[in-house]
């Protein structure tokens, strides 16, 4: 496997929908066709399915227990049929959420038990981790204020306002943890500034090939 796997993860509102996109344009630059965007849940035609279950329609119906199956369920055909054909490619794979979401929201969030939601991103995954996860770290409450002007919603995001800050703290944990693996980015600045702060990290990890200069 010979790709670069680079996850963002955060809190609901934290922008990484904004920041993937962005960072897949620049990237583009260098490597064109070979930069996939992708996300969890939903990133291939059954996660969709798994994710309108997850976030639409199960509403208060579905156990910590399934939930954290179907994150795994979604995340085992997302990893089997996108992301490791992707990397033996060779490409880029940029991930909205992975792994520490699990750990962060059924973990620290639902108080699930750690070594169990190991086993089933074991199970999912087969072991593959990405190469580099840029947490976008924001006060929940701003995150929360950013996507309630979107609209109605979700279940996840009807959990109450404790419920997040336990995920956030999730996120500090495994950033703790994993120094090398999980980079800090302060989420709560213009959206220009952390694009630059994430080209200027992946920049760093000399992963890009010498750009063409144009003629
Ligand atoms: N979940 C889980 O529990 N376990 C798991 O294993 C996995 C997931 C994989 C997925 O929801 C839900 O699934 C999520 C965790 C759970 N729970 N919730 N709730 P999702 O994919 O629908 O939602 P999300 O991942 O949290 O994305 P989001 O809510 O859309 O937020 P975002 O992608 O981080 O932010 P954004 O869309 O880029 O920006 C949100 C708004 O803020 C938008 O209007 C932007 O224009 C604005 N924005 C963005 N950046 C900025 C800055 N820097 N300043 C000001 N405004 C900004």
């Amino acid at each position: 496997m010979s790709g670069k796997f680079i996850v963002f993860e955060g809190v609901e509102g934290a922008g990484k929908t904004t920041q993937i996109q962005q960072t897949a344009e620049w990237l583009q630059s260098w490597c064109q066709e070979r930069v996939i965007v992708t996300r969890e849940p939903g990133g291939t035609e059954l996660g969709r399915q798994i994710r309108q279950l997850l976030l639409d329609d199960l509403d208060s119906l579905v156990s910590h227990r399934t939930e954290l199956l179907l994150y795994g369920a979604d995340r085992a055909q997302h990893v089997e049929s996108l992301i490791r054909p992707h990397l033996d490619r060779g490409d880029f794979v940029l991930c909205d959420r992975f792994t520490d979401s699990t750990i962060a929201y059924q973990g620290y969030g639902r108080g699930f038990d750690l070594a169990e939601i190991d086993r089933v991103n074991q199970i999912a995954t087969g072991g593959l981790q990405s190469d580099l996860t840029l947490w976008l770290d924001l006060d929940v409450s701003v995150g929360l204020e950013r996507v309630l002007v979107r609209g109605k919603p979700d279940r996840m995001e009807r959990a109450a306002i404790d419920f997040h800050q336990r995920v956030r703290r999730g996120y500090q944990e495994l950033a703790n943890i994993y120094p090398n693996r999980i980079v800090k980015i302060d989420a709560d600045r213009d959206p220009v500034v952390i694009q630059t702060e994430i080209q200027s990290i992946l920049l760093e990890t000399k992963w890009l090939p010498a750009k063409e200069s144009p003629n």
